[in-house]
């Protein structure tokens, strides 16, 4: 097959970008683009150029072993090779692994492994002449590096002269110079605040630190190095005959070697280890980003030796990603239900941290016109945890040609009213109360497992729900009828049944998780509890001040001033009644408190109450409401006016005061008993 012109443009266009990379990494230590996209050019080239022979070119970047290093520090041969490591992603190419070099070794050897943390930094390999650092490298290409004895002297972890009694003639030593990473964000910050270029994550900078011309700035940056080879003449006389022996020794010897290391017996213990640290490296003060695995044996390591680029007894077991690059194809906006606009950028789908993601956030406008990204754009994504994914970068040196600056709408892509944004705030808001978008993210929270618990009613089924006119608030959820629903697309007459009865079923839900379903504006589950606690009812909250609001520990002046307008708000208000008319409970109660409305037991009536005590089920204002309910009323200090005393766990002064008067004692069960609550 002959390369189209289009095939040819492309394989230039590769090499151009490869080989920018490339300088801007080696020669200007200052990376234009991350590894994985690097990578993955450089792969494209590689099958563009294994299709079409043809088109190889000497200068090609896939016709050089390694990067050239930068001309500014003496390019010195490495004694050992440094060779990189295979990865792995999962456990079936774990297994591969194993069952690879056990192919490999003549008799299946008994055998043993060393886990260590593959940390997130620059391959140095040491010299030690009868004991003397005389000369550090960077890995270079592997085989040719760059002498930076100078710099490495400046990393105090790395002993001057090793602490041996009979120094042999010579020792290698390998290992990872590494920054910590409070001090990588502070460089970032440090450069940031000078306009120079971010470091794109600890590896550069560590590697970026250690290709510095002034050793003054390397020995500011406070470089650290964690030691995990060591090449000695004469090893096995001095009993050294494992990878687990070596990490001793150079601990022996003067070296930093991280403690978090493991024997493990099979690929399962390694798998456990793997999984344990995955949590654990989140508070190391370095970056790791896997596992390494050794054979423990150093016989084993030496009958298996070296494929063309890998050690064949050892393998680098990787945590998935949480960056990755990939290709912005649309960028859209979203319309929540506060009305609030987050722009998105829609992408090719990529795996991310275990999951595929096409979606990013990009927060604002003012992130959007910051990040300037465009349709076309090669951007670094990012997902931490269960945050949702964000745009971190844009590859501009990327760029095809003919894109546009992306400019924010100015009306509701929705309803298409003006949006606003309020000065001294970040968020453009749709301010249509009828917007479908609001409604349709009302309903959607309002039926959230936080809130109401609806299940069965998600985005789809509200979607309907809207565009068939069936509601126009989330109180008309509670009319619905079964024919209504079972009229829907896609919707059976059973799952209509089963959406009617969960929908009825939420009208029992606590108090607490109506306010949080209303979405007033700050008000999450937790402060929803809290306003439920101190306004037990609806009608208290909507008059009381706020200054009473925000008085209540926990309330902020913030979440106090949005739910004193909420409640005053006309459409809220009518809202707050059609859910009361429906038999939604805005009120808190224990669960019996349908019990003590439909049976108004007075028995109470004229006796006085204290409550003291922690009650094994009733808060205080739930057992105050059930004995005001039933004509009694509670005070907060006993006198000789009071006829019981309520007692609960831990009672102090009151209940000795009590004693000492002696008043009756009831318990939260002989109350509710009493009462015939139960
Ligand atoms: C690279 C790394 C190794 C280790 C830790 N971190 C790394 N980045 C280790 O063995 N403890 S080994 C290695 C390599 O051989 N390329």
């Amino acid at each position: 097959m002959t390369a189209t012109p289009e095939i040819k443009q492309k394989v230039v266009q590769l090499r151009e970008q490869l080989q920018k990379a490339g300088y801007a990494y080696y020669v200007l230590d200052n990376p234009i683009m991350e590894d994985v996209v690097y990578d993955r050019l450089y792969r494209q080239l590689q099958e563009l150029e294994t299709e079409y022979p043809e088109l190889i070119t000497p200068d090609s970047p896939t016709q050089r072993v390694g990067d050239k290093p930068s001309s500014q520090f003496t390019s010195v041969k490495h004694n050992i090779p440094l060779y990189s490591l295979e990865n792995a992603f999962n456990s079936e190419e774990l297994t591969k692994w194993e069952t690879r070099w056990q192919k490999q070794a003549d008799d299946l050897p008994e055998f043993t492994y060393v886990c260590e943390l593959k940390i997130d930094g620059s391959a140095i390999a040491l010299t030690y002449e009868k004991g003397i650092l005389v000369r550090g490298a960077t890995r270079g290409d592997g085989v040719t590096g760059e002498e930076i004895t100078q710099n490495i002297r400046t990393i105090r972890t790395i002993p001057l002269k090793l602490n041996l009694d009979h120094p042999p003639e010579r020792v290698e030593v390998r290992g990872e110079a590494f920054l910590p990473l409070d001090v990588f964000e502070a460089i970032n910050q440090e450069r940031a605040e000078s306009g120079e270029a971010l470091f794109a994550n600890p590896r550069n900078a560590a590697a970026g630190t250690l290709r510095q011309l002034d050793s003054k700035i390397v020995r500011e940056r406070k470089l650290n190095f964690f030691a995990y080879t060591l090449h000695i003449d004469g090893a096995k006389d001095e009993g050294i005959e494992s990878q687990w022996q070596s990490l001793e020794k150079l601990q022996q010897m003067g070296f930093l070697v991280n403690p978090n290391r493991k024997l493990c017996d099979s690929l399962a213990e390694v798998e456990t280890y793997f999984q344990a640290w995955d949590t654990k490296r989140k508070n190391l003060p370095y970056m790791t980003d896997g596992v390494v695995v050794k054979l423990n044996d150093l016989e084993l390591q030496q009958t298996l030796g070296f494929t063309q680029k890998f050690p064949r007894w050892a393998i680098a077991l990787k945590y998935p990603a949480e960056e990755s690059p990939t290709i912005v194809k649309d960028i859209i906006v979203n319309v929540g239900r506060t009305g609030a606009i987050t722009p998105m950028a829609i992408m090719q789908p990529v795996q991310l941290a275990g999951t595929t993601v096409q979606r990013a956030t990009l927060h604002n406008s003012d992130r959007v016109s910051e990040l300037d990204i465009r349709v076309g754009d090669t951007v670094i994504i990012r997902k931490a945890g269960e945050i949702i994914p964000e745009v971190v970068r844009v590859l501009t040196e990327l760029r095809p040609t003919g894109t546009v600056p992306y400019q924010m709408p100015t009306n509701c892509p929705e309803c298409d009213s003006t949006l606003i944004r309020p000065e001294n705030e970040a968020v453009t808001r749709c301010v249509n109360s009828s917007c479908p978008a609001i409604l349709r993210g009302s309903i959607i929270h309002w039926a959230s497992r936080n809130a109401l618990d609806i299940r069965g009613l998600g985005e789809r089924i509200a979607i309907l729900l809207i565009e068939n006119n069936l509601v126009t608030s989330v109180a008309d959820l509670y009319s619905l009828t079964v024919e209504q629903i079972a009229n829907l697309e896609r919707m059976g007459t059973k799952s209509a049944e089963n959406l009617v009865k969960a929908i009825a079923a939420s009208k029992s839900q606590t108090y607490d998780r109506i306010l949080y379903g209303l979405g007033i504006r700050y008000v999450g589950s937790v402060n929803a509890k809290i306003l439920a606690e101190n306004f037990p009812t609806i009608e208290e909250l909507a008059q009381a001040s706020f200054e009473s609001i925000e008085a209540v520990y926990g309330i902020g002046e913030e979440i106090a001033q949005s739910v004193f307008e909420w409640v005053r708000v006309p459409d809220n208000k009518a809202l707050i009644q059609h859910l009361q008319a429906r038999g939604l409970q805005l009120s808190a109660s224990i669960e019996t408190s349908d019990a003590v409305k439909n049976k108004p037991n007075q028995v109470l009536t004229g006796k006085t109450f204290v409550i003291t005590g922690t009650l094994p089920t009733l808060k205080r204002n739930e057992a105050k409401k059930i004995i005001e309910q039933a004509g009694g009323k509670v005070t907060g200090s006993i006198s000789k006016k009071t006829d019981y005393l309520l007692l609960g766990e831990n009672a102090g002064s009151k209940l000795a005061k009590a004693e000492k008067l002696g008043i009756s004692q009831l318990s939260e069960t002989e109350l509710l008993e009493l009462l015939e609550i139960i």
